[in-house]
């Protein structure tokens, strides 16, 4: 079988694009809801301890499955979408498709790997080995889908494979899984999770089979010593001493300043991300930002892009319309504001890109 083909894509070269999305929806997923201390979401994976599914001797942690957030985005028939997993301990692929996804036009949906130390239980000074490992490892593989007049590309970068060693490296790098480890070691729970990575993967693989791209390998090329430092947020913020969240967002608002300089807004549910960058009623943003609701940020996010546009459309707004971001944690992006993100999402990749006075041309 000849080898598959990389699609070399120039962080320089997305820079110079026409294209703008309406808002790009970021999850920066820490596997549970943190901030108000440790609780089961849909996107913990399978027996992760937590204070809602705590292992003990009636259950190994959690019961049941990490959801897939981003595949089926990929066929709700929207017109137009850019859809991506990233991992911080990937910047180039991360900062890459940032970029990618706020000069594409209609709505992007980007779920970033979050490390959390505290939730987790791990030392802070692990943080980056433990995020790179989960890739490695193919627990958290890197992958694309370019949805183009309804029809989805499917593309990847790494993480396809599972690699039985490092997966178990993985899982016993943290306390979370620790009962997995001590006082015995449950082999057949372990397999089982590998199984449902395996799983996963291997619908991956035949959706890129079905629906991939010619080039299935996204390269994203980035120069990073010549990339400006983020001017979106200042330095202090109340996160925890290694945050994954905080690796996301100091590579989000990097690549974003590349891409929008200060004519962006943030649109930030309640969330770790949020509590810590507004605490005491200082912000650590320098740019607009808007906290709202758990559940609706997103709508928000789709009020605020669509607003504007629909004033520049009746000659009220003279200036350039501003990038949007939405970031959510994964209990209102899986759970609670799924609805929401959902019908924005949608309503941003379709009716939005449909309706010629609001297009983006
Ligand atoms: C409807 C509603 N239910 C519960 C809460 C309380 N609450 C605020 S933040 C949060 C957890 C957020 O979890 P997640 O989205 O995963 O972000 P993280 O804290 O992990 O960053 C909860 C339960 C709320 N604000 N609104």
């Amino acid at each position: 079988m000849s080898k598959p083909e990389r699609n070399v894509i120039n962080f320089e070269d997305i820079l110079k694009r026409k294209e703008k999305s309406n808002v790009l929806y970021l999850n920066y997923d820490n596997e549970a809801f943190m901030n108000t201390g440790i609780q089961e979401s849909g996107g913990t994976p399978p027996y992760a301890n937590t204070t809602t599914g705590p292992a003990g001797e009636k259950i190994p942690g959690k019961i049941g499955v990490k959801q897939d957030l981003v595949t089926p985005f990929a066929f709700y028939g929207t017109q137009k979408l850019f859809l991506a997993t990233t991992n911080p301990a990937y910047p180039a692929d991360f900062m890459g498709k940032i970029a990618d996804a706020l000069k594409s036009n209609g709505s992007a949906f980007i779920q970033a790997y979050s490390d959390c130390m505290r939730g987790w239980r791990h030392d802070a000074k692990d943080a980056l080995k433990i995020s790179k490992l989960a890739t490695d490892c193919g627990y958290w593989p890197l992958y694309t889908v370019r949805v183009e007049d309804g029809m989805p590309i499917f593309s990847y970068y790494r993480g396809l494979d599972i690699e039985k060693d490092k997966f178990v490296e993985y899982l016993n790098s943290m306390g979370r899984f620790r009962h997995l480890f001590k006082p015995k070691f449950l082999e057949k729970s372990i397999d089982e999770i590998i199984f449902y990575a395996e799983q996963r993967n291997s619908k991956l693989r035949n959706l890129m089979e079905k629906f991939g791209a010619e080039k299935p390998i996204d390269f994203y090329k980035v120069d990073r010593k010549s990339l400006e430092p983020q001017q979106h947020l200042f330095p202090g913020h109340g996160l925890c001493p290694g945050c994954g969240a905080g690796m996301v967002l100091n590579q989000m608002a990097t690549a974003a300043t590349a891409v929008a300089g200060n004519n962006i807004i943030y649109v930030n549910n309640t969330s770790c991300s949020e509590v810590s960058t507004s605490k005491d009623f200082v912000t650590s943003w320098r740019v607009p930002w808007v906290h709202h609701l758990f559940e609706s940020g997103a709508t928000i996010a789709d009020a605020i892009s669509t607003t504007k546009k629909i004033l520049k459309s009746k000659g009220l707004y003279k200036k350039e319309i501003p990038y949007v971001i939405h970031i959510g944690g994964d209990g209102s992006t899986y759970d609670i504001g799924f609805q929401f993100l959902k019908a924005a999402l949608i309503r941003t990749s379709s009716f939005v890109e449909m309706n010629e006075y609001l297009a983006q041309k």
